[in-house]
C-alpha cells in the first residue's frame, strides 16, 4: 500500500512530516495542494480536518505533525522520534507542542502577510511542486486565493505586528531548548523536525534573517532544513521589526 503524504509547498508543518519520514527511511509519494482549496482537497481524499501535514499510511488517515511523528513511531520504532527515558520524552513532547502551537502560527501569519504585498513571492515557495495547474497562472489568478488564506489564518496588520514583536522571545525558547539539549542533540527527534523547519521557513524571509541568523537557532536549520525553498524580500514597514540582537 502506497504511503502518501499531502502538502502545501513549503509549508513547514508539512515538511516537518515529510523529513521524519525521510528520517525513517519510509518511501512515500507526495500529493501538493494549493492553499485554501486543500480542505477541499483533503476532505475528498478521506481525512476528516482541514490542514496538512496529512498522511495515509497502512491503511490509516492521520493528520497533524504531532500525531504523524507519534504514528510513525508506532508504526516503525526505528530509528525512534522519542527518547525512551520519560523525563528526556517529556521535554521533547514539551519542545515539540511549543513548535507545533507557539511557533508555526505567527510565521504562517508573517508569509501571509507577506504575500498579499506581493503575490508574485508565491513562485519560490512553489518550487517543484505539481498543483495541477501551472504555477505562474497559479500566481496570476491567486489574489482572491491569498485574500481567502490571509482571512483564514488572520494575517492582519495589527496580527502580523504582534507576531513580529512576539518572535525574539519565541526564538529565545529554541535557543534555550538548545542549550538545555532537548533539541539539535545527536539523535534527532520530532522536536527538532518541528522546530527547524518553522526557523527554515522564517530565514526565507529578509526582514527576519537579522533577528536569527546569529543565533544557535539558525545552526539547526542549517542542519535539518539547509535549502529551505522560497524567498521574501524586505516587506514589512521597519518600524514593525524588532531590534536584532547584539553580536557579543
Ligand atoms: N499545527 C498543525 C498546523 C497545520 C496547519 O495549519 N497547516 C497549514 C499549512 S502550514 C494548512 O494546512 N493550512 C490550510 C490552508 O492554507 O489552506 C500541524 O502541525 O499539523
Amino acid at each position: 500500500m502506497t504511503t502518501r503524504l499531502y502538502v502545501i509547498p513549503a509549508s513547514h508543518a508539512a515538511t516537518s512530516a515529510a523529513l521524519m519520514l525521510d528520517y525513517k527511511g519510509i518511501a512515500y509519494k507526495r500529493t501538493d495542494l494549493m492553499p485554501v482549496i486543500s480542505k477541499g482537497a483533503l476532505r475528498v481524499a478521506g481525512f476528516p480536518g482541514m490542514t496538512v501535514p496529512a498522511l495515509k499510511i497502512e491503511g490509516e488517515k492521520i493528520q497533524g505533525s504531532c500525531k504523524i511523528s507519534r504514528a510513525l513511531d508506532r508504526i516503525q520504532p526505528d530509528p525512534p522520534l522519542f527518547p525512551a527515558d520519560p523525563d528526556a520524552r517529556a521535554a521533547v513532547e514539551d519542545a515539540e507542542r511549543f513548535g507545533d502551537e507557539a511557533l508555526q502560527h505567527p510565521l504562517r501569519q508573517l508569509l501571509w502577510w507577506a504575500f498579499k504585498q506581493d503575490k508574485e513571492n508565491l513562485r519560490g515557495y512553489s518550487e517543484g511542486a505539481h498543483m495541477g495547474v501551472p504555477v505562474g497562472l497559479a500566481i496570476k489568478t491567486g489574489g482572491p486565493l491569498v485574500a481567502l488564506a490571509c482571512r483564514f489564518n488572520e494575517a492582519t496588520d495589527v496580527n502580523a505586528r504582534a507576531a513580529l514583536a512576539a518572535l525574539p522571545a519565541l526564538l529565545d525558547r529554541v535557543d534555550a531548548y538548545i542549550a538545555d539539549g532537548t533539541i539539535d542533540g545527536e539523535a534527532p527527534n520530532a522536536a527538532d523536525f518541528q522546530i527547524a523547519t518553522s526557523i527554515g521557513l522564517a530565514l526565507t524571509l529578509d526582514d527576519l534573517k537579522p533577528l536569527i541568523e546569529t543565533r544557535p537557532a539558525a545552526h539547526l536549520a542549517e542542519r535539518f532544513i539547509p535549502d529551505y525553498p522560497g524567498h521574501t524580500p524586505p516587506t514589512f514597514p521597519p518600524a514593525w521589526l524588532p531590534a536584532a540582537p547584539a553580536v557579543a
